[in-house]
């Protein structure tokens, strides 16, 4: 069916080959269909009107391929994108399925490892540059521990920070046109993952030999295990310039990572959300981090693609609805109060302006009396929402 919801390359919708690769595996039962292979999923999102895929290096290119396999998959999966219009926009590196990253990649204790998961990371680079990648998204899934006290947590930062200026150091070295983006999460598969929340990660950048290559990849069902506001931590990121990258999914509230189809839980968070990345302007991709439920076969999993895309259009136009709708934004207006006098006394520190504000006439009592209607707000809201307004 083509309507007004219906995807198209220009709205920028990616997925990686892991999530249509889904084959239904938890950690408690075995595969319930078989994934989209690669070259599958390019030509099944391409039909669908996406805009690109994305991979880890090992998604594409099994770990133990020799040169010549690699090359081969290579020149035939660029053909497959060729053929269908598809780009890749983003890359990453595996680097917590292989038993070598049991207790870490770059925050492992065995210096062996730390130095395997560098040469692994630049050989995945070398692949996403290839393929045209220009984000790289660094998710460090054994990065933590179960026992702190086996694991020093302020020398794992140390490793952290020392890989990441190193890979800075050789993408510029190389001459790639490449950003890093870091992706924050909990726990799982670790009992705890260091930097468990892109606010970490935003105060951990300022500490990098080049800060200005890298930003944030926010999750939606990473915040949201740790019961956090995703659009809060993805406002942080925007207004910090770092929104590099951003996995769309969706999560009931603490629960382990369910990656579920975008808006099938949250609609109002994930409206909020859709408001905040339009407005903002917000220029990157939008990539779909989730899988089908277990329970689909391979049209399930052509359902769950097509339903990502067509929520985010159906938000995205709900949006509109919301920002040109006059009663709305007759509330904002009233809920914002200007002072231009104020403003300009408390916008900047100086010893005059510091005096007049001790000495303005902020009468507190008087204030409170200001009303701010959010119950009106969010009722109207929920209509725009409910399709009754
Ligand atoms: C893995 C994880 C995701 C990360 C991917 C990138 S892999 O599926 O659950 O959140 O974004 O490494
Ligand atoms: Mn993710
Ligand atoms: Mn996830």
């Amino acid at each position: 069916m083509k309507d007004a919801y219906s995807p198209k390359p220009e709205h920028k919708f990616t997925f990686g080959l892991w999530t249509v690769g889904n084959s239904g595996r938890d950690p408690f039962g075995d595969v319930t269909r078989k994934g989209y292979a690669p070259i599958e999923a390019v030509r099944m999102l391409s039909k669908l009107g996406a805009y690109g895929v994305n991979f880890h290096d090992n998604d594409l290119v099994p770990i133990d391929a020799t040169v010549a396999q690699r090359n081969k998959i290579v020149k035939e999966f660029k053909k497959a994108l060729n053929d269908c219009g598809m780009c890749v926009p983003m890359a990453t590196t595996n680097l917590f399925y292989d038993p070598v990253f049991k207790d870490g990649a770059f925050t492992s204790n065995d210096a062996r490892v730390r130095a395997y998961a560098i040469q692994k990371t630049m050989n995945a680079i070398d692949l996403g540059v290839e393929l045209g990648a220009t984000v790289y998204v660094f998710w460090g899934g054994r990065e933590g521990a179960e026992v702190d006290f086996g694991k020093n947590p302020q020398e794992a930062i140390k490793w952290f920070r020392e890989a990441m200026n190193f890979l800075c150091a050789y993408v510029k070295d190389q001459k790639y046109d490449l950003k890093f983006a870091l992706e924050a999460k909990p726990n799982e598969p670790r009992g705890d993952i260091y930097f468990p929340t892109t606010g970490a990660y935003l105060g951990f950048i300022t500490t990098l030999d080049y800060p200005g290559m890298v930003g944030v990849n926010p999750e939606v069902a990473h915040e949201q295990m740790a019961a956090l506001n995703f659009p809060h931590a993805v406002a942080q990121a925007l207004e910090a310039g770092k929104l590099f990258h951003i996995d769309l999914n969706d999560q009931k509230y603490s629960r382990f990572d369910q990656d579920l189809r975008f808006g099938s839980e949250m609609v109002k968070a994930a409206f909020f959300l859709v408001k905040l990345l339009e407005d903002s302007g917000y220029a990157g991709s939008r990539h779909f981090d989730a899988h089908a439920y277990r329970t689909e076969d391979r049209n399930g999993v052509k359902d769950f693609a097509a339903g990502c895309m067509r929520t985010y259009l159906i938000l995205k136009d709900k949006v509109q609805k919301w920002n040109a709708d006059a009663e709305i934004q007759g509330l904002v207006k009233e809920i914002i109060v200007e002072d231009p006098k104020l403003q300009a006394l408390s916008k900047k520190y100086s010893r005059a302006n510091a005096q007049a504000l001790k000495k303005a006439k902020l009468d507190r009592k008087q204030l409170v009396k200001h009303p701010l209607r959010y119950e009106k707000l969010d009722q109207l809201t929920m209509e725009v929402l409910l399709g009754v307004r």
